[in-house]
C-alpha cells in the first residue's frame, strides 16, 4: 500500500473509553460502519493478553480487510504478522523498526512537533499522527494542546500523510483537511459513541 493510498480515519482502540463495551464489539461494529486502519492501543495489557485479544480481533480485520497497526510491540507484530507498527515518543527509533520490519510493513510515529514529524519523515515512517490538536482529557497533564497553526505549518513543511489527533469530532474534519492533514485519528467520538457505527459513518462522509 502506498502512503497516499492509506485511508483516511485512523481508529485507535482503549478498552477502557468504550461505555462499558466489549472491545470485540466495538471494534467489529466500527469496522461495520467502514474503518479500515485501526491502531491497537491497549498499553495496560500483558504481552501474552495483548497477544491474545489480537488473535480474536484478526479474523474480522481480514474479512474487512482493514490495516491494522499495533502500538510499540515490535515484538508481537513480528508474531502476529501484524501489518504494521504505531511508535511512540519512548518506542524503538523509527529507522531501527523500519530495519526490522522490512520496507513493507506499515510504520506510523506519534508526533507532537514540526521537528518531530520530519525526524519521523527522514527515518522511514509511512505516516505520523500529530497532536493533540485540540483539548483531549487524556494528554492535559503534557500542556497545552498544539492548535491549528502548528498543524497548518507541519503539513505545509512534510510530504507524509500527517492524521491529526486530539479532541477531534467529524465538525473538526473539514477544517483539519482545509489546512493540509491528510486525516484524523481518533478514539473518544468513536469509542464512545452511542452508535459506533454511525459516528464512524460520520467521519468518513465527512474526509475526502
Ligand atoms: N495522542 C495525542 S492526543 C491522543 C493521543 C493518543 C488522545 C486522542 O483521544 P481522543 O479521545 O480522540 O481525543
Amino acid at each position: 500500500m502506498t502512503a497516499r493510498s492509506l485511508p483516511r480515519l485512523y481508529l485507535l482502540t482503549d478498552r477502557h473509553q468504550t461505555a462499558q463495551r466489549p472491545l470485540l464489539s466495538v471494534v467489529t461494529t466500527a469496522l461495520e460502519g467502514g474503518a479500515r486502519l485501526i491502531q491497537l492501543r491497549e498499553k495496560d495489557l500483558s504481552t501474552r493478553e495483548l497477544y491474545q485479544l489480537a488473535q480474536n480481533l484478526i479474523p474480522l480485520f481480514t474479512l474487512h480487510q482493514a490495516h491494522w497497526l499495533i502500538n510499540d510491540r515490535i515484538d508481537l507484530v513480528l508474531a502476529l504478522n501484524a501489518p504494521g507498527v504505531h511508535l511512540r515518543t519512548s518506542s524503538l527509533p523509527t529507522g531501527i523498526a523500519r530495519q526490522l520490519l522490512g520496507p513493507d510493513r506499515l510504520i506510523g510515529v506519534s508526533t507532537h512537533s514540526q521537528e518531530e514529524v520530519l525526524r519521523a519523515e527522514g527515518e522511514g515512517a509511512d505516516f505520523v499522527v500529530l497532536g493533540p490538536v485540540f483539548d483531549t482529557p487524556s494528554k492535559r497533564m503534557y500542556g497545552r494542546p498544539l492548535g491549528l497553526q502548528v498543524l497548518e505549518n507541519t503539513c505545509r513543511a512534510t510530504r507524509l500523510p500527517v492524521y491529526a489527533i486530539g479532541g477531534i469530532t467529524p465538525e473538526h474534519v473539514p477544517e483539519l483537511q482545509s489546512l493540509g492533514a491528510y486525516g484524523v485519528a481518533v478514539i473518544s467520538s468513536i469509542l464512545q459513541a452511542p452508535n459506533i457505527q454511525d459516528a464512524t459513518k460520520k467521519f468518513l462522509d465527512l474526509l475526502t
